[in-house]
């Protein structure tokens, strides 16, 4: 059986909403074409309670799909009554409390999909069975418990697949919290995960483990400037490949201000970005990191009006700078400047750091570390500001403060 693995579609992200639709769209007329299969695990939906405008435009396309013939089939004996292979889970984005629907099960009871949250689906093709037992997203800190509860094994008689949407230790090393890829359950034939946004390929248990990352741009990273795209894999050769969608263009441009004049940057940056846009077919989004400070100070760059001059050209971004020699001589600053994080950004050293933190400190609070992280860091606000940001959070997560210390499964 050959199986599209398309992941993290996030229809409804805000700030690039039509690519993720169109591009959720183009990864699956891909799959269609070329596979009998899809799974995909989690974050269909960028939001857990998503508008009605974008459930809709999600029921649209899963509506036309679901209706397409696939050469593989959910089995029958399930009683989904799904007639099209499309095996899913919610992943952390759709996460919501225990016994509350969320829009990925709304997808599956308008039997667009089937919805494999802590069970097992099973597909069929010309006597070949495929079983994918999937977990539905949960909070890092939960993933182990849930799995020794759950604890999927595989099916005799099937291909098996294991199908999850968390950060492994390995993937992302912020915390001790997170479950290290050795605790997954042995014996399945291949690994799908979720939640990361850039492609991993890894081999696990001897089996391949794959991470497909997103269909739309979110986080403006190095590792997204590959192009977007999807998995095949073709379970008789135990092979795969992956299939790119056309998706929007995204460039990172480094820039050395050091010892120049802003002038002389601030056009380097703009004849840059010129050039990258002629290249592309649709608009890019470029993303601008300057180092360094130029001769005549920072304050001449004016990053927000080359982003402004170029606003017909590209979609531009320029990052704060981040000045090595004013980083004090700690510890922390030591790894950073000796290369040793080369491969995290800034934010995501800075929230590994606030988790450490949190974690000595005994964090108890009903709010996600990652969205006090966010609130607090925000780009432009002061540090009142963000305080006061940070308590008003705290207050609206009080009423569904289930949905993030609510028992799962
Ligand atoms: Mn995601």
């Amino acid at each position: 059986m050959r199986l599209a693995i398309i992941s993290d579609l996030h229809i409804g992200y805000e700030r690039f909403s039509d690519d993720a639709l169109l591009q959720a769209r183009k990864a699956l007329e891909a799959a269609h074409a070329h596979a009998d299969a899809v799974l995909i695990p989690g974050d269909i939906f960028d939001n857990r309670t998503p508008k009605p405008e974008v459930i809709a435009s999600a029921m649209r396309l899963f509506r036309e799909f679901s209706g397409m013939d696939w050469a593989a089939k959910p089995a029958e004996a399930e009683g989904t009554g799904a007639r099209a292979p499309i095996v899913v889970i919610p992943g952390t984005h759709e996460r919501r409390a225990q016994d509350t629907e969320n829009p990925v099960s709304l997808l599956s009871i308008a039997g667009f999909v089937v919805d494999a949250s802590n069970r097992r689906a099973t597909l069929e093709k010309d006597g070949e069975k495929v079983s994918i037992y999937g977990i539905a997203g949960v909070s890092e800190e939960r993933f182990g418990e849930i799995l020794s509860k759950l604890n999927p094994e595989p099916e005799p008689g099937a291909f098996n697949i294991l199908m999850f949407h968390q950060s492994l230790y390995e993937l992302l090393p912020f915390s001790d919290t997170f479950l290290r890829m050795e605790m997954l359950p042995k014996g399945f034939d291949l690994y799908v995960c979720g939640h990361i946004h850039g492609r991993v390929e890894k081999k696990l248990h001897g089996s391949d483990f794959l991470i497909p990352g997103s269909t739309v741009l979110t986080q403006l990273k190095e590792g997204e400037q590959e192009g977007k795209g999807f998995y095949i894999y073709d379970t008789s050769s135990r092979s795969f490949t992956f299939e790119y969608i056309d998706s929007r263009k995204f460039v990172l441009i480094k820039e050395d201000a050091s010892n120049r004049s802003a002038g002389e940057v601030r056009k380097e940056i703009e004849e840059k970005v010129k050039s990258i846009a002629a290249a592309s077919g649709s608009k890019p989004i470029i993303r601008v990191e300057i180092t360094g400070k130029p001769k005549d100070g920072s304050i001449n760059l004016q990053p927000k009006r080359i982003a402004e001059e170029l606003k017909e050209t590209a979609i531009v971004e320029i990052g704060s700078r981040i000045d090595a020699e004013e980083i004090g001589k700690d510890a922390d600053a030591e790894e950073l400047r000796s290369g040793k994080l080369k491969d995290i950004s800034i934010k995501d050293y800075g929230m590994r750091l606030f988790l450490e933190n949190l974690r000595k400190r005994g964090y108890a609070l009903p709010i996600k570390p990652s969205d006090l992280f966010e609130v607090l860091s925000q780009e432009g606000s002061s540090r009142d500001k963000a305080i006061s940001d940070a308590i008003a959070l705290l207050y609206s997560s009080y009423p569904d403060a289930s949905e993030s210390q609510g028992s799962y499964p």
